[in-house]
């Protein structure tokens, strides 16, 4: 039988407060792989699995597409002719890109600087109306939130519960991959949506709701069937200059080379402490030469290439690992929430010390080839 993977909402449009009727936004978003990391596992001597979802391989490059196909969706549903967001990039990219393909129009709030180029050229070439503001993240999210009260356009930022629903199916695709939730997963902290969404994912997973979910809160009406019958522990990494979740309030001037996660008044912040409560889980911040320093690890040793914020995942694990906050033997599951491809700049900055100017001579490259060889 010929298949055609559709999207998310055709996936799992019977476990997604989307109406059967609803014309799916897709863009065949979802189904990412998730890569087991044998040579940093044997690199660092552990005895358990760690293995990475690739979230930069969803059609934008970032996992906010599988929030995006279901606000979307919904927003086109209920009669919307536009969205707006606030974003330090990845959700302006994929507002764009669904917009887009819907026939709306997409209003994004962007920092002014500081937004990765692959990003910015995604909404532009996605024909995004750009605003760039005299302000950071949480000022552009301040301020799409007064406009989204007087205005007729439909917020696509996580504080929208659609976007939650649509990335909780990444925790539904970890269980069916392994055939169980892992012991513990990590994920990059900004807002804390996507690990507020896999909570929700893993518990609905189990057969229950959870406080976190803002259609069942906790009291699921329609339980699925369980899928596996634990929960992992969450750990949630941030930038050491962007941690609100360290410093227990909100960070007035956040900055990290890490720009997806430069956010210092996170918008899940209440949802993000029941998730760690419920899992027994804990928060932790890298410093931003930890987080360049496992991103070329992971493009150099596995072949993968993330963006700096979704290294602070690995860089996380990695870390607590090697001081035993992470049993020896565990299954660890690390989101990479966007590609790496997304932040050239980022990754050309060591480009002169690795490219090798020789003449155009078949000696040459015989004589460099054997040096490496060596
Ligand atoms: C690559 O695009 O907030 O904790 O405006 O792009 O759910 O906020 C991006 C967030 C992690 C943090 N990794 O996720 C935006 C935006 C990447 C990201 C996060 C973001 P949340």
């Amino acid at each position: 039988m010929p298949h055609r993977y559709t999207g998310l909402v055709e996936a799992y449009r019977n476990r997604l407060p989307i109406s059967a009727e609803a014309r799916a936004i897709s863009l065949g978003e979802g189904n990412t792989p998730l890569i087991e990391l044998d040579n940093l596992v044997r690199d660092v001597g552990f005895g358990g699995r760690i293995l990475v979802k690739y979230e930069g391989l969803n059609p934008t490059g970032s996992f906010k597409d599988r929030g995006m196909t279901v606000a979307v969706t919904q927003a086109v549903d209920e009669g919307a002719r536009a969205v707006i967001c606030a974003s330090t990039g990845n959700t302006s990219a994929a507002a764009a890109a669904y917009a887009a393909r819907a026939g709306i129009t997409a209003l994004v709030v962007v920092p002014d600087g500081k937004i990765a180029a692959g990003k910015l050229a995604q909404a532009v070439m996605h024909g995004a109306v750009i605003v760039q503001i005299e302000g950071n993240f949480d000022a552009g999210m301040r301020l799409v939130k007064e406009v989204g009260e007087t205005s007729p356009v439909t917020i696509v930022n996580s504080i929208n519960p659609y976007r939650l629903q649509g990335q909780k199916t990444a925790a539904f695709e970890i269980v069916d991959a392994l055939g169980a939730a892992p012991d513990y997963h990590c994920l990059p902290v900004g807002n804390a949506g996507n690990i507020t969404a896999h909570w929700i994912g893993y518990t609905e997973a189990i057969g229950q709701g959870t406080p976190a979910c803002a259609f069942c809160a906790g009291d699921c009406r329609a339980p699925h069937p369980a899928m596996t019958d634990r929960r992992p522990v969450m750990l949630g990494f941030q930038a050491s200059g962007s941690a609100p979740f360290m410093r227990g309030g909100p960070v007035a001037d956040p900055d990290t080379v890490a720009t997806a996660i430069r956010i210092g008044d996170p918008q899940s912040w209440e949802p993000a402490h029941v998730v760690q409560k419920e899992s027994g889980g804990w928060f932790d911040e890298l410093s931003d030469e930890e987080i360049l320093d496992t991103q070329a690890k992971l493009a150099e040793r596995e072949g993968v290439f993330c963006e700096p914020a979704s290294a602070a995942s690995l860089a996380g694990a990695l870390r607590d690992i090697k001081r035993g906050k992470i049993a020896d033997g565990s299954t660890v599951v690390c989101t990479l929430t966007g590609h790496g491809l997304k932040d050239p700049e980022i990754a050309m900055r060591g480009a002169l010390d690795h490219i090798v100017k020789v003449p155009a001579e078949r000696g040459a490259i015989a004589d460099l080839l054997a040096k490496k060889m060596a």
